[in-house]
């Protein structure tokens, strides 16, 4: 990532970036072994496939409150994804030009949720009674950035907290985690060889000791093939609660994709490939299991 520092994007997609590197040890710990492996000088060398933000399906958040940031900086609004099991909508947003990542913008169906867990998310919600992002200057950066950051909804109670659980592992972690950065992507394709394959980049990351997400599988692959991908597991951390009370919670992880040539590509010397070159857009059933990364039971050895 080498943003122009005067966008308003950049800027808050730094504020973004900076925080989660500083709460999910996974992020340094890869570019670190990265650097010390000679692979890249820097972050700045790693391609940010896409990031990924929750939000909950109430009235003034949501999507349709989320995704007014993005529009505004010259996003497109791209494919539609429907997750039934886990009652969450999702949606992918195409960057203004290519050297910013892609945005992975999901929504719980709050709507679906037993009356209990409803009557909980409500509780915090319902002070909310406009839509807090047409209250920002989205043309300043520093004020988007600490948007992101600056909570929505008071700090839950351990008990709601551990009752969303039990019913929707998401809206646990949106009233937890909120806005923060779920995770940001690799792009392992543009690395060197010996990296740039995801079965190469798992076992490097695996070397670190870290944990992959092994729901459906290591590696995530789309039915054309083209689309692979693997993430870590959310690493657990103590979170506070009100009065006090503390309980290990997932954070948020770091994923991998390998974006392969489309077939009508394929004749290109390796030197012209570039993005559009390459499997676009996400996959429903990769995502699905994706989303587990900061599930119990992957988080639970
Ligand atoms: C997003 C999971 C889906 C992808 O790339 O398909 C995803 C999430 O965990 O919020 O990131
Ligand atoms: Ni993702």
């Amino acid at each position: 990532m080498n943003f122009d520092k005067e966008k308003p994007l950049d800027i808050f997609l730094n504020m973004l970036f900076e925080r989660y590197a500083q709460q999910v040890p996974a992020v340094r710990m890869i570019t670190s072994a990265l650097i010390s492996s000679g692979v890249i000088d820097g972050q700045q060398d790693i391609v940010n496939d896409h990031i990924a933000f929750r939000t909950l399906g109430v009235p003034h958040l949501g999507i349709a409150s989320f995704e007014k940031i993005f529009l505004h900086q010259g996003y497109k609004k791209m494919d539609y994804y429907h997750f039934e099991a886990k009652k969450l909508n999702a949606y992918w947003y195409a960057p203004p030009s290519p050297e910013y990542p892609r945005i992975f913008m999901s929504e719980l169906i709050v709507d679906d949720l037993s009356e209990k867990a409803q009557e909980i998310i409500h509780r915090y919600t319902n002070n909310i009674n406009q839509d807090p992002v047409d209250a920002l200057d989205l043309d300043n950066g520093l004020q988007i950035g600490e948007f992101f950051h600056q909570p929505l909804w008071p700090l839950p109670a351990i008990e709601d907290y551990r009752n969303l659980l039990e019913e929707s592992e998401y809206a646990a972690w949106v009233i937890y985690n909120r806005y923060y950065l779920n995770h940001y992507t690799i792009s392992v394709h543009d690395l060197k060889t010996g990296y740039n394959t995801l079965e190469d980049f798992n076992c490097f990351v695996e070397s670190l000791e870290l944990k992959l997400n092994s729901s459906g599988g290591i590696i995530k692959v789309s039915p054309d093939g083209l689309l692979r991908q693997s993430s870590t597991v959310a690493e657990m951390k103590e979170a506070i609660f009100i009065e006090a009370e503390t309980m290990p919670i997932a954070g948020s992880y770091v994923e991998f994709s390998e974006r392969l040539v489309l077939p009508e590509f394929k004749h290109l010397p390796p030197a012209e490939i570039k993005k559009e070159h390459r499997r676009e857009g996400f996959e429903t059933n990769n995502a699905d299991k994706i989303f587990e990364s900061t599930y119990i039971k992957q988080t639970k050895d």
